[in-house]
């Protein structure tokens, strides 16, 4: 049903507009056209924050690179039909995203686009020879985020109380999530101590900073004194309850110490950027693999935790800093053992 809708919305867009745009075959040679597809909107999101740095920079540094960032918004029902909008003229190489549900409206666009190739980090997809993905190891980010907001809890820290209890504040269900981000973060949690009890809450928006903080709020009344979110730009509202009511945060992909002053006591860092950059100039050497799916993690050096800022340091005592790194050093050498869930 869902597949015939996007046959017929395709012609649809071919017959009206594909014919004015710019075919592929006038595309010129030397110019490598990129469109980054933001499926949802940059700010506020440090994936997608990331994902146009690496792009634009990467056009700033190369002359005969193109980039057009599109934001699709946050009505997920609409990504497919814009996004087959934007490749049904042909203007682009390559289409770059950062989502976990990105390939399989990627595939379906594709088959009406069999010239069109994409390439989407954060996503796990294999055998399509128009698709190639990079699929984070967010299992292991969690793992450490998860353990350090254990030591936390644990701890007598001032905003730590005596309820062994840590939380997790999600905008919506999602594969990636349930099966890896927050059994990762409760694992490692425990690892810290086996009695810790995770309080998970899903706000049912990326965008909805109000609902976060009332959920975070009544978080907070349950016990909770250290959260954790995926949520875009709506962890806001959860970060402006933990600084009214004091609470600490630990944090996925990017820097976010100056966020709430004190409390941000560790975060995480994806090297978006980096991997962006890296794929466009294998693109542009003519080195770029598809139809493969390739998982990248704290070994391989995309995923990592930011202990060179003054903040993490003035937040968090000696004796909680010296076990986490301890802990960080056993996983990036394979000392610690997990299993990571399948997706
Ligand atoms: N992450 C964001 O930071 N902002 C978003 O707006 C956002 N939207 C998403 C929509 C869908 C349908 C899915 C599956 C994930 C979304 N994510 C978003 C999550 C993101 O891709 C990534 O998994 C997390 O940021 C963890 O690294």
């Amino acid at each position: 049903m869902k597949r015939t809708f996007t046959v017929l919305l395709l012609i649809f867009i071919l017959v009206f507009s594909g014919c004015e745009k710019k075919s592929a075959v006038e595309r010129s040679a030397d110019i490598l056209s990129v469109l980054v597809f933001v499926t949802g909107v940059t700010a506020g999101s440090p994936t997608y924050e990331l994902m146009a740095q690496g792009a634009l920079e990467f056009a700033g540094n190369n002359k005969n690179v193109n980039v057009k960032i599109y934001e699709a918004g946050f009505n997920q029902a609409e990504w497919e039909q814009q996004l087959a909008e934007m490749v049904s003229g042909g203007e682009y190489d390559i289409v770059l995203g950062s989502n976990p549900s990105l390939p399989e409206l990627c595939a379906n666009i594709g088959r009406l686009f069999p010239n069109q190739k994409f390439i989407i980090t954060d996503a796990h997809y294999a055998g399509n020879p128009q698709i190639r993905t990079y699929l984070y190891n967010q299992y292991e980010q969690s793992f450490f985020l998860g353990y350090l907001a254990g030591l936390i809890t644990t701890s007598d820290m001032p905003h730590a109380n005596s309820v062994k209890r840590i939380g997790f504040i999600a905008a919506q269900e999602y594969p990636l999530l349930t099966r890896q981000i927050v059994p990762g973060f409760i694992d490692g949690a425990r690892f810290a101590d086996p009695d810790i009890e995770l309080d998970r809450r899903v706000i049912g928006s990326w965008a909805d900073a109000a609902k976060a903080a009332e959920l975070a709020s009544a978080m907070m009344d349950s016990g909770v004194d250290v959260f954790t979110s995926i949520a875009g730009g709506a962890a806001y509202g959860m970060i402006k309850t933990a600084v009214e009511r004091g609470a600490y945060i630990v944090s996925y992909n990017t820097n976010e110490y100056s966020l709430a002053e004190g409390l941000v006591a560790g975060c995480g860092i994806m090297e978006q950027k980096k991997l962006i950059m890296e794929i466009l100039s294998d693109v542009m050497a003519g080195r770029m693999q598809y139809g493969i799916s390739q998982s990248i993690g704290i070994m391989e050096g995309y995923l990592g935790f930011i202990a060179d800022d003054p903040a993490y340091r003035a937040n968090l005592p000696a004796s909680i800093r010296e076990k986490f790194e301890a802990f960080l050093d056993d996983l990036r050498s394979g000392r610690i053992e997990y299993t990571v869930p399948s997706l």
